[in-house]
């Protein structure tokens, strides 16, 4: 098994008596319609039954008929939401009935999904609907191939043999997401190429969209902000100027007439030295809001991205979205959405939520995670993300009183939002196994679950995952879902435990640096943000500091702004504690920080006899592909526990606290490994 087939493996499944089961319930398969959208569905109960089953149920159009089979029936009476779908069971048939082909297809893949997991179809009777509208892949992919923070090969997309050779995986790529409820794609990095706005690739992007449309995909490109400059020949790109707005309608025409059913764009602006309004001196609901003028009259919409944030020394990054963002709130115009990361900061292994989730009630805002790895452990952790993003999603942000928890103010319920979206930078290239470790497959069919149903615990999601990828012998799959579970909090444990953040390798963000003291900008040191000195460690965001903890409610401010009440998961988020303080544990902050770098070690350890010990479950290849991947994680997480307390060993003055024993190397030497790193 070369994982090529991700968790779409349709396997015989080889209890014979269970298998007979199934067999009998679909001997066909009833359709009322032969469009591009059924003609797909079709072809995946088809494909999926024989494999599972080795049935090969009849295709009809007569739904009357005496033995059982599945019928997948339009109603107009259905619940208007065009996605959702009703999956029952009556008078022996199976029935996916929806208002539209949409639903059908999702409710074709939960059948399947409930066949390969091995469910019991008696009582089947499920009505789903996804909560959030758009659910989305980011690719960071550019035109020559490469993936900004890319750890699996190059781009899906062969720009070069596009638009008159397509790839036949860029099907199998619209099956696996159409059967997680993805649908949504923006091809392109978010660091723009104005050159995917050209006709030239918009051609190319036109074939992309082709293949996903009965998928229930839409595709959207992200923008360079400077591009009428950059393409359009013009001496600006200020967003109030007449011609600047002019260039960008006709643009959006010609898309649409390229790409009629265009999704929209996504913009980073003023970031990170990306061109933006604010070039100009104008806001970022100018910039946005001439785009969503421009897609506006054929339903487009603009993610407008709020990751901003200025180089500077004495400043506090994670206050600087808000503060450009929260005054704009109520100035944007109806088709944008403001698309902000998870955390203040960027993608780290442990963030509080985003103080901007609940701040704009005027606003629609969506959601931002990042499904690759870039600041864990790339390709070669293996690292279950389900517990990270629901960590999020459940966080309760007060905005509204108790109760008001991230994940609804991004379902749009908190404040009314009309559009409500969330968008995951994908994981995926061109790696024959696609995510680059077969194991973080299942990162991109978490985000695909939760982004239909963030209420799906982290556990339910691993074990469909596992029966579907791997095995359903059920020790094993406890097992394995073991691993998952605790995989994450054990990556946080060995880079980044109580709140530290971002003191990763220089620019390529591999490995532990937190010596980092220069950088381009001060914002990209470590020493900036865990401020490790003779005294203690912590970034001090109370009150008495930057004060970012006063971005969020009354009711957090309070608990998160004390650290005696601080959860110690962000206790050096927000505060700068002593070496010896005394942390609810017991334990000094030094011995607490060493238990945490040692016990995330040693985790990974385990995680090694678990994999062993499910090796007769797990196809050959697979085992042992995942079993070298288990070193090399043992390794790097050996690295960063060594870097870590060596290092801050140095502030805190005190020994390895027993039982641990002190690394056997010094700092120089793991200092030295981070250099290497560094060559190019
Ligand atoms: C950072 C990445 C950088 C991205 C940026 C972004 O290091 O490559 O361009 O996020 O999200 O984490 O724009």
């Amino acid at each position: 098994d070369d994982g090529y087939r991700l968790w779409l493996k349709y396997d015989l499944i080889q209890d014979v008596k269970l298998r007979a089961d199934y067999a009998r319930s679909f001997t066909f398969i009833s359709t009322s319609s032969d469009s591009p959208m059924m003609k797909v569905t079709v072809a995946e109960l088809e494909k999926g039954l024989k494999g599972l089953l080795g049935n090969s149920p009849a295709i009809t159009r007569q739904a009357n008929v005496q033995k059982p089979g599945i019928i997948l029936k339009i109603d107009k009476n259905e619940t208007p939401d065009e996605e959702a779908y009703h999956l029952f069971r009556k008078n022996g048939q199976t029935i996916i009935s929806s208002r539209t082909e949409k639903g059908l297809l999702y409710g074709a893949f939960t059948l399947l999904r409930a066949i390969q997991t091995h469910q019991n179809l008696d009582k089947l009777d499920l009505s789903d609907s996804p909560k959030i509208q758009h659910r989305i892949l980011n690719h960071w992919d550019n035109t020559n191939g490469s993936i900004e923070r890319g750890y699996a090969g190059e781009s899906l997309w062969k720009w070069y043999d596009l638009p008159d050779n397509t790839d036949p995986r860029y099907v199998d790529y619209a099956r696996a997401n159409a059967s997680i409820g993805i649908n949504g794609t923006v091809v392109n990095n978010v660091n723009a190429s104005a050159r995917f706005l050209t006709e030239e690739y918009l051609l190319k992007v036109k074939e992309l969209a082709n293949i996903f449309r009965p998928y229930n995909i839409k595709v959207f490109l992200s923008v360079r902000f400077s591009a009428p400059k950059n393409i359009g020949g013009l001496a600006t790109s200020d967003p109030l100027d007449p011609e600047v707005r002019k260039w960008w309608k006709e643009k959006a025409k010609e898309i649409y007439g390229i790409i009629p059913d265009f999704g929209g764009f996504l913009v980073k602006a003023n970031s990170e030295g990306e061109p933006g309004p604010q070039d100009y001196g104008r806001s970022h609901a100018d910039g946005a809001n001439m785009l969503a003028e421009a897609v506006e009259p054929f339903g487009g919409i603009v993610m407008w991205r709020a990751f901003v944030y200025k180089a500077n020394p004495n400043g506090d990054r994670t206050k600087e979205a808000y503060e450009d963002f929260k005054p704009l709130d109520g100035q944007f115009n109806k088709n944008v959405i403001v698309q902000v990361k998870n955390g203040p900061v960027d993608f780290q292994p442990r963030e509080p939520f985003h103080p901007l989730f609940g701040a704009m009630p005027q606003t629609p805002i969506m959601m931002e995670f990042q499904i690759t790895q870039e600041y864990l452990g790339f390709a070669t952790h293996w690292v279950y993300l389900a517990p990270m993003f629901k960590e999020c999603l459940d966080t309760d942000t007060y905005a509204e009183g108790k109760g008001s928890t991230v994940a609804k103010v991004i379902d749009g319920s908190l404040h009314g939002y009309k559009i409500t979206g969330i968008a995951g930078v994908a994981n995926t290239g061109s790696d024959r196994n696609w995510c680059g470790h077969p194991m973080n497959q299942a990162n991109w069919y978490a985000f695909g679950r939760l982004a239909w149903d963030y209420a799906l615990s982290s556990e339910k999601i691993a074990d469909e995952w596992t029966r579907m990828t791997l095995t359903n012998q059920p020790g094993s799959v406890q097992t394995i879902k073991q691993i998952m579970l605790q995989s994450r909090e054990n990556t946080v444990n060995y880079m980044t435990p109580l709140g530290l953040h971002h003191i990763m390798g220089h620019n390529l963000h591999f490995g532990p640096m937190p010596w980092l003291s220069k950088s381009a900008r001060p914002d990209w040191t470590s020493i900036y943000y865990h401020k490790a000195d003779s005294l203690g460690i912590g970034f001090n965001r109370s009150a008495s500091g930057s004060n970012s903890v006063g971005l969020y409610a009354k009711e957090i401010r309070k608990q998160w702004g004390n650290a005696g009440t601080c959860p110690p998961e962000y206790l050096l988020w927000f505060h700068h504690v002593s070496w010896d303080y005394k942390l609810s544990s017991g334990k000094t902050l030094w011995d607490e920080l060493c238990s945490r770098y040692y016990q995330g070690e040693s985790a990974v350890e385990n995680m090694q006899n678990q994999w062993n010990s499910v090796k007769k479950d797990i196809d050959p290849e697979l085992f042992r592909f995942v079993a070298g991947k288990l070193k090399v994680q043992q390794k790097e997480a050996l690295w960063w526990r060594d870097a870590c307390v060596l290092y801050f060993q140095q502030f805190a003055r005190k020994p390895i606290p027993a039982p641990y024993q002190k690394p056997q190397r010094s700092l120089e030497d793991v200092k030295k490994l981070a250099e290497i790193y560094q060559l190019r």
